[in-house]
């Protein structure tokens, strides 16, 4: 048999998980898009459960791989899109000046966030389609900072389609979670944040990213988030029976606590929830999951 490639060292100092939310329509993909590969497209795909990207950018010499993920505005992908608050470090509130609506409803992203994200997670404001005729705008800039204001929180107007501030919002991030993440090396031990040199990369694509985003304290990122953790071998069969069985009888104990209680509520998968889900599973396998 072929030995196993080489394995690479990491590619970076830092993995930064970052997440675009907002209503549909306002122009996350195009943010994105124009953020990751520099284009812009006028046509509309409505974005189908969660889709991410990844760019590598320089602050202060080192070298910050953001991994950029973004959601479906649209309500029925909700319980999709939530899963992924809790892994963000950082999430990009959009709204687009030239629809009242999504100003408005912010402020329900903003409590979403609160229910489901981390307590620390960097927030920005992001008014997109700047670009927009003076005559279209139903947002002043001054609504968006006051808005940003109030929560705290950097705001910038935008435009996917002229690359206006596209840069600055995600550098501005960027910047400040880098500072959140060292901040925090200095204090205490490192978490799960700071990429060490010896968390090497096992080549590109998936396996990229599951190392980056896992990193190699187990247990303590475990204890973390209050869930089991096991170290296994698939060559020596060390603990795969454990780890299939362990989480196979606590979601059986789950499922029998709940129809003791109460008819199932989130068991059955509705057609719209399976076509999401679909895509959902690629990108899990791509990332560690939320
Ligand atoms: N003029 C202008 N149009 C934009 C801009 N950004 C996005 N659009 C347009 O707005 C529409 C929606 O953009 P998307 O990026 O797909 O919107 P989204 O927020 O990802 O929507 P969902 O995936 O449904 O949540 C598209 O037709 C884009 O061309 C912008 O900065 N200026
Ligand atoms: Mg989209």
């Amino acid at each position: 048999m072929a030995a196993p490639p080489a394995r690479a060292r990491a590619d970076y100092d830092y993995l930064i998980k970052l997440l675009l939310i907002g209503d549909s329509g306002v122009g996350k993909s195009c943010l994105l898009l124009r953020f990751s590969d520099g284009s812009f497209t006028t046509s509309f795909i409505t974005t189908i459960g969660i889709d991410f990207k990844i760019r590598t950018i320089e602050l202060d010499g080192k070298r910050i791989k953001l991994q950029i993920w973004d959601t479906a505005g649209q309500e029925r992908f909700r319980t999709i899109t939530t899963a992924y608050y809790r892994g963000a470090m950082g999430i990009l509130l959009v709204y687009d000046v030239t629809d009242e609506s999504s100003f408005n409803n912010i402020r329900n992203w903003i409590r979403n966030i609160e229910q489901h994200a981390s307590d620390n997670v960097n927030k920005i404001l992001v008014g997109n389609k700047a670009d927009m005729d003076e005559s279209k705008r139903a947002v002043p800039a001054a609504k968006g900072q006051a808005l940003a204001d109030e929560y705290g929180i950097k705001f910038f107007e935008t435009s996917a389609k002229t690359n206006l501030n596209v840069e600055e919002v995600f550098f501005s991030i960027g910047r400040d979670i880098k500072q959140r993440l060292s901040d925090t090396d200095s204090k205490a031990e490192p978490a799960t944040i700071k990429i060490s040199q010896t968390d090497q990369a096992a080549g590109a694509g998936q396996a990229t990213q599951k190392s980056a985003c896992c990193g190699t304290k187990g247990q303590a990122l475990a204890d973390e988030y209050g869930i089991k953790f096991f170290e296994t071998s698939a060559k020596t069969n060390l603990n795969v029976e454990e780890v299939f069985f362990s989480i196979g009888r606590d979601i059986k104990q789950r499922l029998s606590d709940t129809d003791s209680k109460a008819e199932p509520a989130t068991i059955k998968i509705s057609q719209t929830d399976q076509a999401a889900g679909a895509g959902q599973a690629t990108q899990k396998s791509a990332c560690c999951g939320s």
